[in-house]
């Protein structure tokens, strides 16, 4: 949590309005078992409001959201992978 933190620090001082900060948040997505589970994932997540940006790893069965946090959060990430069927958790 600590580099999180440091990370949303950081781009709210280089870009972002007082008000609102860019994050980046790593998911752990252990419910993606072939090539075509990313796609759904990757949807489930861009349809957040506030989401600008989703990369998902299979390899790593993880997804890198980068979200603006005045509009979203990570519970509402987590929640929307777990409703297209791909519960996930945040990475450490
Ligand atoms: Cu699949």
């Amino acid at each position: 949590m600590k580099k999180l933190v440091a990370l949303a620090a950081l781009a709210a001082t280089l870009s972002a309005p007082a008000w609102a900060a860019t994050k980046t948040v790593t998911l752990s997505v252990p419910g993606m078992t072939c090539a075509a589970c990313p796609i759904t994932v990757k949807a489930a997540l861009s349809k957040v409001p506030g989401v600008e940006k989703t990369v998902v790893h299979f390899d790593q069965k993880e997804a890198v959201v980068t979200f603006d946090d005045s509009k979203t959060n990570v519970q509402a990430l987590t929640k929307a992978t777990t409703d297209a069927g791909y519960p996930s958790s945040v990475k450490p």
